[in-house]
């Protein structure tokens, strides 16, 4: 099985290093494409010195800062291009521990989509302020009760798709860039009929660098499940494929 895992980076430059070396310490074998949006703290040049010295790992240079949501679908086109069955989705900073991939990779034998998620039983949160722990809260709440999803960490990052899965969603057509990619990406998965499971992931807050979440992309968040959840209700999103596909 072809696994690759998807890390964007903006000003990553003390975390890149140490998450692709244990990365490529796992027990399984996989390939790292980093999505670099020429972060000015010269991330881009690590990426690239990784690249030149292991040829498990790829980057993708974009010019500037487009937007966490379009520097996924770089990376997964990317990965479909390579051949890639698992599609695997994570956070540079550690907050996603390299540990959980075979386990979320496992799951995904009778999961399409697998999420690392905090709020499953055994998952949890470390080192997070009450103003995050809240953020994330009011977030998932309000994506939940909004787009009934299914899952209980909604807006996690640390994901597993099946190639199939991303192969049936139109990815230019997804409209949110920054997080709300990902309460739109979990939408679109369950509209279209694909099983959705989850694993427990200890969450650790990020102990270098800084957070790029501004108060623009939580507005820009709320906006994205106003619209979703309008559409949700006028019916025009698309019919279930998966259990054609499956
Ligand atoms: N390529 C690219 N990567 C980005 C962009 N914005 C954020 N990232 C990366 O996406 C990942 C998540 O961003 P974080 O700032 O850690 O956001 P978060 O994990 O939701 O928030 P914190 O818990 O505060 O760290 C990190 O690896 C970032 O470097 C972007 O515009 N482009
Ligand atoms: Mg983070």
């Amino acid at each position: 099985m072809h696994i690759a895992v998807i890390v964007p980076t903006y000003n990553e430059k003390e975390n890149l290093r140490p998450l692709v070396e244990q990365l490529l310490a796992l027990p399984i074998e996989i390939q790292v494409i980093v999505v670099d949006d020429n972060s000015p703290d010269g991330t881009g040049a690590i990426a690239d010195e990784l690249a030149a010295n292991n040829s498990h790992v790829r980057v993708i240079h974009r010019p500037g800062k487009l937007g966490l949501g379009t520097a996924y679908i770089a990376g997964f086109k990317a990965a479909l291009s390579m051949g890639a069955d698992r599609i695997l989705t994570m956070d540079a900073d550690f907050s996603h521990n390299p540990r959980y991939v075979p386990h979320l990779v496992t799951k995904s034998r009778e999961a399409d989509l697998v999420i690392g998620s905090r709020y499953v039983r055994g998952g949890d949160t470390r080192y997070c302020t009450l103003p995050r722990k809240a953020l994330s809260w009011g977030a998932n709440t309000f994506a939940k009760t909004v787009l009934w999803l299914q899952a209980m960490d909604c807006t996690a990052g640390f994901r597993c798709y099946r190639r199939e899965v991303l192969e049936s969603i139109d990815l230019d057509t997804i409209f949110s860039n920054g997080y709300s990619f990902l309460i739109e990406m979990l939408y679109r998965v369950q509209r279209r009929g694909w099983r959705v499971a989850e694993v427990p992931i200890i969450f650790e807050n990020r102990r270098r660098g800084a957070s790029k979440i501004s108060r623009q992309e939580i507005m820009r968040a709320m906006y994205t499940v106003v619209r979703l959840g309008i559409e949700r209700l006028s019916g025009s999103a698309p019919t279930p494929v998966a259990s054609r596909q499956r």
